[in-house]
């Protein structure tokens, strides 16, 4: 460990800014808690994230993060840093589901290189529901599977497709309440610790944010698992998206379609020869999907108008 270029590790962690961190040293793999990171990295702007590979240095203090490696992506919330993959967890009932929550989530994968996959959970409580939403999600392309950690159905497929993404970092994203914390306890029995799993509300139908800070789970050598604190809807208006030109090829079932509309400059709002439109028609594109591209493209457009 102590090279003189620092040592190479990788963030699980962060909370109160004390940092808790995978360090490799050939097969063997050693996890430090309570790491400062150096002071400049409040001038330079940087705020080293759980995902982070970082390079640890020591002084009289034990050892210490002196620099952030070069980032595959990074999301502001959840905060993660060189995501790979995006389980967006969506509950069919309790709490119910939030139109549009699932699209918005898929666009912000598409526009920073991370894979979606769609995991309708609770589906012992209302079996049609949950397989409407998966089916929608498989007819953009995008794996979905319904879930349910009450009965048990679905968990052996899903942890089948989970548990052959080696060396990839996964994280599980939703609401809070929506079941994230059961299912990873569900899909990765052999985690050294347990995630915690909270209520849902009676009054009020939604959970209670139970997990407070996104931590990485090693599943082996180089994969990783994060666990992530449900979003509220203000969290959710928070997201960057994109601009409002790239909007329809963050939707991969639009891509037939696109630049073959009448128009060159087609929002595919309301044109006419529109084919995006066209095929929302015929039933090809997903209703639901549609609807959300239209309200996106109302926030991006104004969003625009705004920073000018
Ligand atoms: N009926 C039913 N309840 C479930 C299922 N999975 C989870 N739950 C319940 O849903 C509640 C919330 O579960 P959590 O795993 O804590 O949810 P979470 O998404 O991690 O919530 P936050 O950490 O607050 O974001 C708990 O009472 C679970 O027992 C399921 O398949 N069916
Ligand atoms: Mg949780
Ligand atoms: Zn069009």
């Amino acid at each position: 460990m102590a090279d003189p270029s620092g040592t190479q590790a990788r963030i699980l962690c962060c909370v109160g800014g004390r940092y808790t961190v995978d360090v490799k040293d050939g097969d063997k793999v050693t996890t430090l808690q309570n790491l400062a990171a150096k002071g400049a990295f409040r001038h330079e702007r940087i705020k080293p994230l759980p995902g982070d590979r970082v390079i640890l240095r020591e002084d009289e203090n034990g050892y210490f993060i002196t620099s952030v490696c070069e980032r595959k992506n990074s999301l502001i919330r959840p905060p993660l840093a060189n995501l790979d993959i995006l389980y967006i967890v969506t509950s069919c009932r309790t709490p119910a589901p939030v139109p549009g929550f699932a699209d918005k989530i898929t666009v912000i994968c598409e526009k920073n290189d991370i894979s979606p996959v769609i995991v309708v959970t609770k589906s012992e409580l209302d079996p049609q529901t949950a397989e409407d939403t998966a089916s929608v999600y498989r007819r953009c392309g995008y794996p979905a599977f319904t879930v349910s950690a009450e009965s048990g159905e679905g968990i052996d497929e899903l942890k089948t497709f989970a548990s052959s993404r080696h060396g990839t970092l996964s994280a599980f994203c939703g609401a809070s309440g929506v079941g994230k914390s059961t299912l990873m306890n569900a899909l990765f029995p052999d985690m050294p610790v347990r995630c915690e799993v909270g209520d849902v509300s009676r009054r009020t139908q939604r959970g209670k944010n139970t997990t407070r800070a996104v931590t990485l789970f090693r599943v082996e050598d180089e994969t990783y698992v994060a666990d992530t604190p449900g979003f509220s809807l203000l969290d959710f208006e928070r997201f960057d998206l994109c601009g409002k030109d790239e909007l329809p090829y963050m939707f991969p079932e639009f891509s037939p379609y696109l630049c073959k509309c009448k128009y060159t400059k087609c929002s595919h709002t309301k044109e006419d020869g529109c084919l995006i439109r066209q095929a929302v028609a015929d039933g090809v594109i997903p209703e639901s999907r549609y609807t959300s591209y239209l309200s996106l493209y109302e926030d991006v457009k104004n969003k625009k108008e705004w920073d000018k």
